[in-house]
């Protein structure tokens, strides 16, 4: 990214880098890595994924004898500083007889999702999958007695889906060595600037952690990539012990942002979408309602709309997004996500060339200003006023408009030198007519649009990159 553009993303992440704690503190561009950038090729073009985060909390699904548990669904045993012994109950409740991962990657493709990512293992501690370093897993701990993870590997495999694994490597509020378990173990750290570690901290890394990853990496097949997560007391030396065993057991796995050393691509703060474009590989992890774990009182959906807008602003600014569902303890993802999913993935199925493999906008006003007046958002932060009407993004000689409010005017091409060749619309290869007048091209959309929730106009130019 240029300069100009890269203050206001620097800026723009550094609240987000203090929250993860991760140890990157700068966003300026890294080093060219040449390995990595092979390995980030499929997720470069592979822009949308389906998270899915599930485990035991999904039992409860926000309510712990009778008591409401507000915020995330999988948070509710810290939340609520149930007891280990208490929570650790809920692996005997476990049965998702209804599970289908047939279905679940079904849906991810129908969705036009192109990887998916599952909690393996998330802050309860409990491995959704077959362990041999701790018996909390699915196998030995529940009456279902089935490797979950492993059937959905399977059935990735089947499908030609990527699939990658969330792990909690720092947070695991059952062992009493993790990070976390304040209420059952005590305080992670001593108080004053020193913050002396008072668990046995590398006995859990050693012990559980790095052997899981180790399972995770060597048991499922080829795998996408693991999503590391809240790296507390995560020192460098001890993110490269994860990284070392990432890369000695499968050397094309990705590595996310948020292991506590460099990973190979950045992560946003959770359902954040930068105001500006970037061409460092990043990835928004997103919430379809507003938790990752099910619970039953939240079906505030996002909309079909809503999505596809976010989708596209990401890919405009050169990310991914991760967009999460949250199944039932039955093992059903809940079909009115499902339903949003399918709907969006139908919108791509016509419009996708606009979206994989596509490069970032090449202008960047589309995207809003910040304000000039004194307003702030909820983070604090100056406030961002975001145009959300249309956004561009890009192949070789190719630009790819997307309208998501209708234009009632004629629509400027922002300025760049190549000629114009020819315009028409995405879905339907209908033309549309250019006009040009004192060094200004426009075009008038056809109304009512051809698809109200998102009209793809593609205008090709001479040459392959804008040139401005
Ligand atoms: C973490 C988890 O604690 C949460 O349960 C979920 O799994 C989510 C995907 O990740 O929560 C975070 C981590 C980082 C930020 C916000 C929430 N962040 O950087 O803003």
């Amino acid at each position: 990214m240029s300069r100009r553009r890269a203050l206001p993303f620097a800026l723009f992440l550094l609240p987000w880098l203090a929250l993860v704690g991760a140890a990157q503190t700068t966003s300026a561009p890294r080093p060219y890595d040449a390995a990595r950038e092979k390995r980030l090729e499929w997720f470069r073009d592979a822009k949308y994924g389906m998270f899915i985060h599930w485990g035991l909390y999904a039992i409860p699904a926000g309510e712990w004898k009778g008591q409401r548990s507000l915020g995330l669904g999988e948070w509710i045993m810290n939340r609520l500083k149930v007891p280990v012994a208490d929570y650790e109950r809920l692996a005997a409740e476990f049965n998702p007889i209804k599970y289908d991962p047939d279905a679940w990657v079904q849906l991810a493709q129908d969705a036009g999702m192109k990887y998916i990512v599952i909690t393996s293992k998330h802050h309860d501690g409990f491995a959704m999958f077959k362990s041999a370093v701790s018996r909390y897993n699915v196998v030995d701990a529940t009456p279902y007695k089935r490797d979950v993870l492993k059937a959905l590997a399977d059935a990735c495999a089947k499908r030609g889906m990527r699939l990658g694994f969330y792990y909690s490597q720092s947070q695991d509020w059952h062992e009493k060595d993790g990070a976390g378990n304040t209420w059952d173990f005590g305080p992670d750290q001593g108080p004053g600037p020193e913050s002396k570690e008072l668990k046995h901290y590398d006995a859990y890394l050693r012990g559980k952690a790095e052997p899981q990853v180790k399972e995770l990496l060597t048991n499922y097949g080829p795998v996408a990539l693991i999503w590391f997560d809240t790296p507390r007391m995560m020192t460098a030396e001890r993110g490269q012990r994860f990284a070392d065993i990432v890369r000695q057991t499968q050397p094309n796995t990705l590595i996310d942002g948020r292991l506590g050393t460099e990973g190979d691509y950045r992560s946003t703060g959770d359902n954040v979408i930068p105001p500006e474009a970037s061409t460092e590989a990043w990835e928004t992890p997103a919430t379809i309602n507003d938790t990752w774990g099910f619970r039953k009182d939240d079906t505030n959906w996002k909309s079909p709309g809503q999505i596809a807008f976010k989708l596209v602003d990401i890919v405009s600014k050169g990310g991914n997004y991760l967009l999460n569902v949250g199944p039932t303890a039955d093992g059903v993802i809940p079909e009115a996500s499902a339903d949003v999913l399918r709907t969006v993935g139908r919108w791509l199925k016509v419009n996708g060339e606009a979206v994989y493999g596509a490069g970032v906008s090449p202008f960047g006003q589309e995207f809003g200003e910040y304000t000039g007046k004194d307003a702030k958002n909820v983070r604090g932060e100056k406030l961002f006023l975001a145009n959300n009407e249309w956004r561009v993004t890009t192949k070789p000689g190719k630009l790819y408009i997307t309208f998501f409010a209708e234009p009632r005017a004629p629509f400027e091409i922002p300025a760049m030198r190549n000629k114009l060749l020819r315009a028409y619309r995405l879905a339907d290869k209908a033309p549309v007519a250019l006009k040009t007048e004192n060094g200004t091209t426009t075009f008038t959309l056809e109304r009512p649009m051809l698809d109200p929730m998102a009209t793809v106009v593609v205008v090709e130019f001479e040459g392959d990159k804008v040139q401005k």
